[in-house]
């Protein structure tokens, strides 16, 4: 029995250690259906220039929806939970924390629909 509930234990400590969220990521919520450039079931990450190497995840799952980015990406919810409130993860994949150097909506694109920055990272901005 004792030896069962450890299996567990190492199980859900193994499983944690999967979906652990890196404090180093830069964090958003957004509401894809607010107004913007994008369709109600889509969130843009805005970029301008040069520099980025970065990996999304649209829903905070753990799952990567795309990686090694160096431009703009689109979230696309349709094939997730379609329209609505979700958190976006933007983690660095240049290993040297400069993959997103800059979030740029220039007072447009999908600026309506970011609601909060939950946690701005260690990148270098
Ligand atoms: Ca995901």
């Amino acid at each position: 029995m004792q030896r069962k509930a450890l299996a567990i234990l190492i199980s859900i400590c193994s499983i944690t250690q999967v979906y652990a969220a890196s404090d180093n990521d830069f964090v958003i919520i957004i509401k894809s259906d607010n107004s913007g450039f994008s369709t109600p079931t889509q969130f843009t990450i805005p970029t301008t220039g040069s520099g980025y190497n970065y990996n999304v995840d649209c829903n905070d799952d753990g799952t990567l929806e795309a990686a090694a980015q160096t431009g703009n990406y689109t979230c696309d919810y349709s094939s997730l939970s379609g329209a609505g409130s979700y958190t976006i993860r933007i983690e660095d994949n240049s290993g040297l924390g400069t993959g997103f150097p800059r979030i740029h909506f220039n007072n447009t694109a999908d600026r309506r629909k970011i609601t909060a920055v939950l946690q701005w990272g260690n990148g270098t901005w």
